[in-house]
C-alpha cells in the first residue's frame, strides 16, 4: 500500500494567509488587506472609509456577520487597525528559508498564490508591475533548485481593491478580461517555470463569503450567481490561454469539498443532504463538468435570477472546462431537519457528529473523508484529482527547548493519508498530488488568528503581530519527512 512514485506530495499556502510585504515591490490593496483580525467567536471585519467626509467604520465579512456597508463608502487600510495580511509570516522576506525547509521534509510540490495585486497593483492597469513579476521569478528558480513544482493559485481571496471601488468585484463582467490578462501574464512570463494553476480558490465560497472570494460589497442571490457566472468564464478564458500559450500547464479548478451525512435515516435528512451537495456541486458541475445542471437553472428560475451573459458564455465553458479538478477537505458535515435534537454545530460542516472528534474550533476531523471525496468527485467528472488543502489547525505550545510536540497533528494526518491511499490503491482513483494546508505556519483565513495553526514548522508570531518571525520544525515536520521518502508507506 504505497502511492505512485511520481505522486506529488507537499503543503500548501496563499499569500493572503502567508507572503506579507503588504507595501513592498509597488504591491496594491487586495480584499485581504482591509480585514481585521477576529477569533473563533469573534467575526473578522473589514473596514472602510467614506472619501467624502473622512468618516471610518467596519462591517462582517459575511461569513458568520453580514456586510453592511453605508451609502458612499469605499473599502479601506484605517489607521489603527491591525491587519494580519500585512505581514503574515512573511514568506517575502523569508522565501528562502522557507522553501529549504519544504525541500528538507522532500516537498515534490509547493502550493502558493500569487497576489493579482503584486502583478497588477489596481487590477485594471495597463502593464503589469515588473517588481511583482521578479518576486515570483525568484521564488520560482529556488523551488527549481530543489526540485519542487509550483502549484499557483491565481486568486487566493486576493482581488485587488481597485476592482471592488471602480467596479462593484466579480459581479462586474469588467472583470473577465482583466482577470484573462492577469492569466495570460502569469503564464506566459513563467512558461516553463510552473506547470500547475489554479483560478480561483474554494470558487464556491462566493455562495458565503462573496467579498472575500469575488471582492463584492454586496450579497444577494443575484450578484452572487452573477459572480461565479462571470469566474467560470474567466475560468474557462484562463484554460483557453493556457493551452494557447504552452500545451504543457495545466489549469485546474478549485472546490471547498466535504462529504455530507445525514443525521439520522429520515428521508427528509437524505433531501437536506442532497441539497448542501448541490449547492457545492454546482461549482464542480460547471467549472469542471462544464455544463450548468437543471438543478441550479430550475432553482435560478424559482429566485428569478437571470443572468448577464453573453452568447459565447456556454459555449467557452463546454470547450475549456478545467484539466483537473483540486479541492481542500478537512472534515465532513453532518445535516438534519430535526434541528432540536441534534447538538451544536459549525458554519460549514453542519451540526455536531456524535461519531467523531472536533478541533478547539469545532471543525470535525473524519478518518474517512478523503476516500469518500475522491470517490464521489471521480465518479462524478472522471477527471484526474488533486487534494490541495487539508490539515488540522491547532494552538501549538513551544516548549522551552524550541520543540513543538503536536501529536494530534500526526494522528489526524496519519488517518487522512491512510484514507487517500485507500482510494488509490483499492478504488483506483487518480490522485496527482497531496498539499497540506498552512505546510509553514500562517494566518487562518476564517478567524484572521495566528494561534490557529497548521504547520509542519511553528512561526514565532502572535494574533496581535509580536513575534520575531523565527521559524522551528515541529515533531510532524519529521514526521512527513518520513512519509515522503516512504512514498507513504511509513505512516507510523
Ligand atoms: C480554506 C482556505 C484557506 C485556509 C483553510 C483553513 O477555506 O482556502 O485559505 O485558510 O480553509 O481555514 P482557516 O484558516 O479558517 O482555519
Amino acid at each position: 500500500m504505497k502511492f505512485p512514485k511520481d505522486f506529488l506530495w507537499g503543503g500548501a499556502t496563499a499569500a493572503n494567509q502567508y507572503e506579507g510585504g503588504f507595501a513592498d515591490g509597488g504591491k496594491g490593496v487586495n480584499t485581504s488587506d482591509v480585514m481585521t483580525a477576529g477569533a473563533h467567536t469573534v467575526p473578522r471585519r473589514i473596514t472602510y472609509i467614506n472619501p467624502k467626509t473622512g468618516e471610518t467604520g467596519s462591517t462582517g465579512t459575511g461569513f458568520g456577520a453580514p456586510m453592511e456597508f453605508p451609502e458612499g463608502v469605499i473599502p479601506a487600510v484605517i489607521e489603527g487597525e491591525y491587519y494580519p495580511s500585512h505581514t503574515a509570516t512573511d514568506f517575502y522576506h523569508h522565501f528562502k528559508e522557507d522553501i529549504a525547509l519544504m525541500g528538507e521534509m522532500g516537498f515534490k510540490t509547493f502550493r502558493l498564490s500569487m497576489n493579482w495585486a503584486r502583478i497588477f497593483p489596481n487590477g485594471d492597469d495597463a502593464e503589469p508591475c515588473e517588481a511583482g513579476l521578479a518576486f515570483y521569478d525568484e521564488v520560482f528558480d529556488e523551488c527549481k533548485k530543489y526540485g519542487i513544482e509550483p502549484l499557483v493559485t491565481l486568486s487566493h481571496y486576493e482581488t485587488p481593491i481597485g476592482l471592488t471601488i471602480k467596479y462593484g468585484g466579480w459581479k462586474n463582467r469588467a472583470c473577465i478580461p482583466l482577470f484573462e490578462k492577469y492569466a495570460r501574464t502569469a503564464f506566459a512570463r513563467y512558461k516553463g517555470k510552473v506547470k500547475y494553476y489554479l483560478t480561483f480558490n474554494e470558487i464556491n465560497m462566493m455562495s458565503f463569503c462573496p467579498f472575500m472570494a469575488g471582492g463584492m460589497t454586496e450579497s444577494t442571490p443575484q450578484t452572487r450567481a452573477q459572480g461565479a457566472h462571470n469566474q467560470f468564464v474567466a475560468s474557462a478564458l484562463a484554460v483557453k490561454a493556457a493551452h494557447e500559450i504552452d500545451p504543457e500547464i495545466k489549469v485546474g479548478q478549485m472546490l471547498a469539498y466535504q462529504p455530507t451525512y445525514a443525521y439520522t435515516c429520515d428521508p427528509a435528512d437524505q433531501l437536506k443532504v442532497m441539497e448542501a451537495q448541490h449547492g457545492t456541486l454546482f461549482y464542480g458541475d460547471v467549472q469542471t463538468g462544464g455544463y450548468y445542471p437543471n438543478y441550479i437553472l430550475k432553482e435560478y428560475e424559482r429566485q428569478g435570477i437571470v443572468l448577464e451573459e453573453c452568447p459565447e458564455d456556454y459555449e467557452l465553458i463546454k470547450n475549456y472546462s478545467a484539466d483537473f479538478l483540486s479541492f481542500s477537505c478537512y472534515g465532513s458535515s453532518c445535516q438534519t431537519t430535526h434541528q432540536g435534537e441534534a447538538g451544536e454545530g459549525n458554519l460549514m460542516m453542519g451540526i455536531k457528529n456524535p461519531y467523531l472528534e472536533t478541533n478547539a474550533w469545532g471543525w470535525a476531523t473524519d478518518p474517512h473523508c478523503l476516500r469518500l471525496a475522491l470517490n464521489t468527485l471521480y465518479d462524478r467528472y472522471r477527471k484526474p484529482l488533486w487534494i490541495v488543502e487539508n490539515g488540522i489547525g491547532w494552538d501549538d505550545k513551544m516548549e522551552e527547548d524550541g520543540s513543538v510536540h503536536d501529536d494530534y497533528r500526526i494522528k489526524y494526518l496519519q488517518a487522512n493519508i491512510a484514507s487517500m491511499r485507500d482510494a488509490i490503491n483499492l478504488d483506483g482513483i487518480p490522485l496527482m498530488g497531496y498539499t497540506m494546508w498552512g505546510c509553514i505556519d500562517l494566518v487562518s483565513a476564517g478567524t484572521g488568528e495566528m494561534k490557529k495553526r497548521y504547520g509542519f514548522v511553528y512561526v514565532d508570531r502572535d494574533d496581535v503581530g509580536n513575534g520575531t518571525l523565527k521559524r522551528s520544525r515541529k515533531d510532524s515536520f519529521y514526521w512527513y519527512k518520513k512519509v515522503i521518502a516512504s512514498d507513504g508507506e511509513d505512516l507510523t
